[in-house]
């Protein structure tokens, strides 16, 4: 019989829309030893959260995110806070006992990132950190090829994650929607906000990174801050890109910015292998373009392998062969992967440990960029 996990929402932005469209539909297409009941909705202002909680159902709400963690009604808190919160909020609802899925990334830096590994650890509560990217089912479709060896050895791995919405230096940083601008918010710019899903994708696709070699830059360097009004200096990473080298021996080159006009959501991957490519394009999500040299030479060039037959990760759960699906879909997927993972007592990633795995190359960038040298990434 299907039990059910009552959840309790802290924070209502763009990721608690996208949480909560999948916590409602995932039990309609996915058979599950869990379903999820939205019981609870958390936000310090108290009309839009009441606002909120009426458009997506949620039972009740809370102002006070301490008073929902003390809820015996609710046994898991979803995390959709700006980054500055995941820890504390976190560290609490270990100590309460309760579930606890996050918004990414996991945390500011590796040292409070660990904390909150070993409080999940110690609590033996499952955990999960929102890295969606992994479960498009190209991108699934990606790693199952690569786990079967179709690529052999990998040489290259590239990647990159670029936008084009801070150019203008009238956008403020600080305050809802702009909070990704405030150092004191978001702990870094664009590598923890895009590359950081760019990271995650390539340590479960190629595994750990060994050592990089990262330059930053900021272009706006003062910006005026929502909460004070003032213009004040702009701490974060406008632009982020590093080379390096996989424990695998593969090399690395990534890039992500907010400053490619033209470009707002463009995340790519490109994995080489001796025998094999393979090519992702989130503007073009549900293809995987895969190169095969052992094809017959007349016929062997780039396959579009539209990812929609049944057969293709997750998309026996949705319509018929060829109908696609979209971006909220990867949320779902990671529900539906996450209440699996209990029923079976067995966590789905990426955990918190996996998310502290890229919260290590993310501080490694800072510090190579600071000290304009090679790092070895923390493990
Ligand atoms: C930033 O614009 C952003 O919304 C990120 O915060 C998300 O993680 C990314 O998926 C899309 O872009």
């Amino acid at each position: 019989m299907t039990k059910t996990l009552n959840l309790g929402m802290i924070g209502y932005g763009f990721m608690g829309r996208a949480h909560s469209n999948a916590f409602r539909k995932v039990g309609h297409f996915f058979n599950l030893p869990y379903k999820i009941n939205l019981k609870a909705a958390c936000a310090r202002n108290d009309a839009k959260v009441k606002a909120f909680a009426d458009q997506w159902g949620y039972e009740s709400t809370e102002t006070d995110w301490r008073k929902l963690i003390e809820r015996k009604d609710i046994d898991v808190i979803d995390i959709c806070t700006p980054n500055n919160s995941h820890a504390e909020i976190a560290l609490a609802a270990a100590a309460a006992g309760k579930m606890i899925l996050c918004e990414k990334p996991l945390a500011m830096n590796g040292p409070e990132g660990l904390k909150m590994v070993e409080a999940v650890e110690k609590a033996g509560v499952a955990n999960m950190v929102w890295y969606n990217y992994r479960r498009i089912p190209a991108v699934t479709l990606a790693k199952q090829l690569i786990d079967e060896g179709r690529l052999g050895r990998i040489f290259h791995y590239r990647a990159k994650f670029l936008q084009d919405w801070t150019i203008n230096p009238d956008v403020p940083q600080g305050g809802a929607g702009t909070w990704r601008l405030d150092l004191a918010a978001a702990g870094s710019g664009v590598s923890g906000d895009l590359l950081a899903h760019c990271i995650d994708t390539a340590l479960w696709l190629n595994g750990p990174l060994e050592s990089i070699t990262a330059m930053t830059e900021t272009f706006v360097k003062e910006r005026k801050h929502a909460l004070t009004g003032k213009v004040e200096k702009v701490g974060i990473d406008d632009a982020c890109q590093f080379i390096g080298k996989f424990d695998n021996g593969s090399l690395a080159n990534f890039e992500s910015t907010r400053y490619a006009r033209g470009h707002k959501a463009l995340y790519t991957f490109e994995v080489n292998g001796e025998n094999a490519s393979l090519f992702w394009d989130l503007h073009d999500l549900h293809r995987l373009q895969y190169f095969d040299h052992r094809d017959q030479g007349i016929v062997r060039g780039w396959r579009s392998i539209h990812v929609t037959d049944g057969d293709h990760p997750y998309m026996g759960n949705w319509w018929v062969p060829g109908l696609a699906i979209g971006y909220e879909h990867s949320f779902v997927h990671q529900v539906a992967d996450f209440l699996e993972g209990v029923g079976k007592n067995q966590l789905a990633g990426p955990t918190f440990r996996d998310a502290y795995q890229t919260q290590l190359v993310l501080d490694a960038i800072i510090a190579s960029s600071n000290q304009s040298s090679w790092v070895s990434v923390g493990k």
